[in-house]
């Protein structure tokens, strides 16, 4: 059965709309009250990314340095060996990570031995006590189940835009195929993470859109994931402009209003923020980082820059590892 995408909610896009524009001044205040009451505003939940099979995707997704289409420098490379996966989460944990996240320059999984090795990683880094997460393109409701088996507590499936613009980014997938891996990742108990990129180029509708549509998920998504673009030479959005981050923080405030019990993840992009920008986007709600200097091809700040930052903002990284799903 196919899910319709906007299901009857009474967050219609005019309230987000509302919300969104909200005087500067009354939407961070509401939204880090709202904060406060679901979150200890003082820790942070830090994750760490590998890329287990890199570049050469079939998709054409513009932002993406590993898309086969563009001309990005990305080598092309083959799954990862489990021993390597599991001593990169170990190094992970050591560094204060709680949550691991594999990522694959996948379309969609296919069934068979690459994708039982990926089985094989999320069973030995569960053991490690630490959320695992993976993001491996589109899934069928028999992949997700058996990644839940495995003991995957979490799939990262980003719907990326509001509706309307993504035929102007992707053309080799369509909305509702996202969609539709969301909620197969969702009816096999797997807790879901999405969200999307802002600055491809997007009006303040499309992202009002974009927030509806991650709002109306019933139940709201565990985990939002905010990027900022990283304009990536080669790819056709390469010349994009900076989204001021006045801009990042609207978006996380009102996601923060509108998905109160969510935890926001800032993730690509803080390479490049300043310190008082990325404390504005904690102080209206984000309350999860990617750490390590590397996101899955692309620079992150360094993990010493990250402490440095945590200690003169009085932050801690959450020690707290959520129970599974059942
Ligand atoms: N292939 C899988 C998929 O598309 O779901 C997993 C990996 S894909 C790289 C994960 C997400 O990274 C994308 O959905 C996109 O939101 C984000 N991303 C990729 N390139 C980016 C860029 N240049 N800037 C910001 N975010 C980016
Ligand atoms: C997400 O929303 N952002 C992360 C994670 N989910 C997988 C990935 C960001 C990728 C940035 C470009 C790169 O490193 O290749
Ligand atoms: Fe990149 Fe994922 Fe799109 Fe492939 S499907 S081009 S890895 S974002």
């Amino acid at each position: 059965m196919t899910m319709s995408i906007h299901n009857d909610s009474s967050l219609s896009i005019n309230k987000i709309k509302n919300i969104y524009h909200l005087p500067m001044t009354d939407l961070l205040h509401r939204a880090h009250q709202v904060h406060r009451e679901n979150f200890d505003p003082h820790k942070i939940q830090t994750s760490m990314l590998l890329s287990i099979k890199t570049g050469g995707c079939p998709e054409n997704c513009s932002y993406c340095p590993q898309s086969a289409h563009y001309q990005t420098g990305v080598e092309k490379e083959k799954l990862m060996e489990l021993d390597d996966v599991v001593s990169a989460a170990k190094a992970a944990k050591a560094k204060g990570a709680t949550r691991f996240c594999m990522g694959a320059a996948w379309r969609e999984v296919r069934d068979g031995p690459l994708f039982d090795r990926v089985l094989g990683m999320v069973k030995a880094v569960r053991k490690l006590d630490m959320e695992v997460c993976c993001t491996l393109g589109m899934l069928t409701k028999s992949q997700a189940q058996k990644l839940k088996e495995a003991g995957l507590y979490a799939y990262n499936h980003n719907i990326d835009c509001s509706e309307n613009f993504y035929p102007n980014i992707i053309t080799t997938r369509k909305y509702e195929d996202r969609i539709q891996t969301i909620h197969n990742v969702r009816e096999a108990g797997i807790t879901v993470c999405t969200g999307g990129i802002l600055g491809m180029g997007e009006t303040e509708q499309d992202r009002i859109e974009f927030l509806h549509q991650l709002a109306v998920f019933d139940p709201q998504p565990e985990s939002v994931t905010i990027n900022k673009l990283i304009p990536i030479p080669g790819t056709p959005l390469e010349k994009q402009k900076t989204v001021p981050t006045l801009e990042v923080v609207r978006v996380v405030a009102t996601a923060r209003l509108i998905m109160p019990k969510s935890m926001i993840r800032l993730s690509a992009g803080r390479e490049g923020m300043t310190e008082s920008d990325q404390f504005l986007c904690f102080f209206a709600g984000a309350n999860s980082i990617f750490i390590g200097d590397k996101l899955l091809t692309s620079a992150n700040p360094d993990l010493s820059e990250d402490q440095q930052m945590f200690e003169r903002l009085n932050l801690s990284s959450s020690d707290k590892v959520a129970q599974q799903p059942s």
